[in-house]
This record gives C-alpha cells, sequence and structure tokens, in this order.
C-alpha cells in the first residue's frame, strides 16, 4: 500500500511515520509538507534513508503539487494543519487557509484519483468546552461548537471531509483526538513548554487559573488507534481516540512535572488566561474500543516521566527551536517585551 501522509514533519505526523514503518513492512510513505515554524525533517532523521520513505516539500494549498503526490497513492492520512490555538488568536489567516482550504484541496485530489481511503486526524475542540466536574465527556455524536479561530477551522475541515463522503462518495474516515504528548511535541504547546522551561532553569507559564482540565493521550496510542481506523474502520465514521486520563487540571500536570524534575511550586508562574479559554476537554472512545477493538495503552505517570527523560536526551534537538523566530512569539505571548 502507498500512504500519503500530509504534515509528516510536524509532532503526530513524524511519530505515525516511524511508527507505521515498522509495523507495516510492506508499505510505503511519502510524506508531503510545507515545512512551517512546527514542521521539523531533524523529527525524520532516523528514517530519511529508508527506501519505503518519500519526501515531498509542498503546500497542501497548492493544487499542482497536491495532484502530482497523489498519484498511485492508495490511503491519504492527513495531519497538516496550523494547530496552535494561541497563535491562532493572533492571526487566523494561515489557520482558514490550510486547514480550510488546504483540505479541500487534498479532497479534490483524493477524489479525481479514486484514493480508497481518505483519513482526516481532528480534534475534540471541535465540540468546545464542557463543565468542570461533570460526568459528560465528548462523543462521535456531541453537536459541533467550536470557540477558538483554530478548532472553527478544524470543524470546518471535518464538515468538508463528510462532505465529500456524502456528496462525492470519497470513502473518508475521520479521528478526534485529545492533547497528544511524547517526543517532539513542539515546545509552544503547553507540556513541553512546561519541560524545556524547567529544564532551561525557567518558569512553567501557568494560565489563568490552571484549573483547566485536559484529556491527556501518549502519541503512539494515537497512531495505533488511527492504524485500527484504518484497518477495521467504516467509510463515512468517525471515531473518538482517547487515552488513560481522568479530568488532571493543568496544575496538576505541572505538580506532576515539579515532582519528576525535583522543583518546588515557585516554578510555576501564573499569567495572563488565553482568551476564549475552553475549560474541560474528556473524551468518551467506547466506540473505537467497540468497534475497532482500540485500547490506549500508555498510563500517563509513566510516560510523562519517559517524555521528560526524552527532552533531557534530546537538547539539540529542542535547543535550536527555541530560538530565532520562536523568540519572537515567546516574547509577544507572554509579553516579555
Ligand atoms: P504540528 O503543528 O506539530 O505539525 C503540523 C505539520 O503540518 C508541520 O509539519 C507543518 O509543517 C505542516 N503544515 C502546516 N501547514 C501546512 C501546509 N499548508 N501544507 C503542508 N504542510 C503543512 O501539529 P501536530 O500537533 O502534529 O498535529 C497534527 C494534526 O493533529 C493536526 O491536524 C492537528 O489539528 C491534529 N491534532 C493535534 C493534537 C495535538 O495534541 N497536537 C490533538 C488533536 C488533533
Ligand atoms: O503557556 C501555556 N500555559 C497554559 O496554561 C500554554 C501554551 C497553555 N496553557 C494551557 C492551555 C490549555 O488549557 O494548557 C492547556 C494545553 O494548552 P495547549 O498545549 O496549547 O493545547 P490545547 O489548547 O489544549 O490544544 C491542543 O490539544 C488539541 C493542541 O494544541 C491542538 O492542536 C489539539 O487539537
Amino acid at each position: 500500500m502507498k500512504i500519503l501522509v500530509t504534515g509528516g514533519a510536524g509532532f503526530i505526523g513524524s511519530n505515525f511515520i516511524r511508527y507505521w514503518l515498522a509495523k507495516h513492512p510492506d508499505d510505503a510513505i511519502v510524506n508531503l509538507d510545507k515545512l512551517t515554524y512546527a514542521g521539523n525533517l531533524e523529527n525524520l532523521k532516523d528514517i530519511v534513508d529508508n527506501n519505503r520513505y518519500t519526501f515531498v516539500k509542498a503546500d497542501i494549498c497548492d493544487a499542482d503539487a497536491v495532484d502530482r503526490a497523489m498519484q498511485g497513492v492508495d490511503t491519504v492520512v492527513h495531519f497538516a494543519a496550523e494547530s496552535h490555538v494561541d497563535r491562532s488568536i493572533m492571526d487566523a489567516a494561515p489557520f482558514v487557509m490550510t486547514n480550510v482550504v488546504g483540505t479541500q484541496v487534498l479532497l479534490d485530489a483524493a477524489m479525481r484519483h479514486h484514493v480508497t481511503r481518505f483519513h482526516h486526524v481532528s480534534t475534540d475542540e471541535v465540540f468546545g468546552s464542557l463543565e468542570l466536574d461533570a460526568e459528560e465527556k465528548f462523543n462521535e455524536t456531541t453537536r459541533y461548537n467550536p470557540r477558538s479561530p483554530y478548532s472553527a477551522s478544524k470543524a470546518g475541515s471535518d464538515h468538508l471531509v463528510r462532505a465529500a463522503f456524502y456528496t462525492h462518495g470519497l470513502p473518508i474516515t475521520i479521528t478526534n483526538t485529545e492533547n497528544n504528548y511524547g517526543p517532539y511535541l513542539f515546545p509552544e504547546k503547553f507540556l513541553s513548554l512546561a519541560i524545556t522551561n524547567l529544564l532551561e532553569g525557567k518558569k512553567i507559564p501557568m494560565y489563568g487559573d490552571g484549573k483547566y482540565v485536559r484529556d491527556w493521550l501518549y502519541v503512539e496510542d494515537h497512531c495505533r488507534g488511527i492504524d485500527l481506523v484504518l484497518q477495521k474502520g467504516k467509510p463515512g465514521e468517525t471515531y473518538c481516540i482517547g487515552g488513560l486520563t481522568q479530568d488532571l487540571n493543568n496544575l496538576e500536570v505541572a505538580q506532576k512535572l515539579l515532582a519528576i524534575l525535583g522543583k518546588g511550586e515557585e516554578a510555576i508562574e501564573f499569567v495572563k488566561d488565553r482568551p476564549g479559554h475552553d475549560r474541560r476537554y474528556a473524551v468518551d472512545w467506547s466506540k473505537a474500543r467497540r468497534e475497532l477493538g482500540y485500547e490506549p495503552l500508555y498510563y500517563f505517570d509513566t510516560y510523562l516521566a519517559k517524555t521528560v527523560q526524552w527532552y533531557k536526551d534530546n537538547e539539540a534537538w529542542w535547543k535550536p527551536i527555541k530560538s530565532g523566530k520562536y523568540l519572537e512569539y515567546y516574547e509577544k505571548q507572554y509579553n516579555l517585551s
């Protein structure tokens, strides 16, 4: 099978390519990525010589480039996106362009080339925000209610993907998943920023009161979830892929990091809250368990510690990222200038 992965030089995409090449020895992968600030070929440096792997530097909005890359492709796994909520608050335009327009360009090419599966990677954020201390979780039938430009653009892409199924019969599947963590998480995202700041002797910037709840999913569980959807998922269907945390808030996550690194609470700094900050995410993944046999395997405490160790062992990866343009963004976002 030949798979076109979009956004494979980013966090989840690069983990997925590594996972897939190891698990499926007969498959070939074409990775199409624009290499934005979040795309980094260092994420893939251990597989660059694999003869089942090809890289194409292109924008998913470029219809000609996408058409060329789609030649002979059986399956598309679409990760490419602008993915950071805070950046979408600063400037929504790239989010609309890549997440909405780019997704439609890919769908059009997939239809022309009669791909046998178009898998779209989406987020639980499209469902909006849940109340704290409630039983309710998001599931596949939850009404869409996105509240940030990022989640609104991802919601738009989900709708376009479903429209391609209903209107044109494109065999699509969608996964909506939670906050992923693990190796190569870009250090603008909370967990990676917190770990690398602590390793640099800096503080964890905590938005608002810190009592914001996220569901945390180790990235390899997510990759296996997508694998199961590709093997057993039904065209037209959506699956929520979740992990093993139970209503952990950001302060509790920070405290776990402080304990792992032997630091005190003074390493947490409360800063201005994110506008429109969603209070709680929680995902019910029972449909994926029932229909696909999906089970997350990686417990948060164990894999959080392993992730911290990965950042300790891979300073050469994240230190160069946290310089140059990143610093400009960091100073603007955290009002340091
Ligand atoms: P990321 O920001 O780390 O990587 C995105 C990748 O897409 C980068 O390699 C970037 O260069 C590429 N890209 C961006 N715009 C492009 C364009 N126009 N053309 C081609 N390539 C482009 O993102 P991530 O965290 O790996 O997320 C991957 C996908 O998973 C996204 O669709 C995101 O919405 C979704 N998702 C992420 C999370 C999470 O916790 N990170 C959770 C749920 C869903
Ligand atoms: O400096 C920070 N301080 C802080 O308290 C940052 C960057 C974040 N936060 C908070 C905001 C959230 O409550 O931490 C939580 C996690 O924030 P992010 O890492 O920005 O993730 P989130 O906004 O929850 O969205 C993530 O999960 C779903 C990904 O970035 C999305 O791509 C994905 O779709």
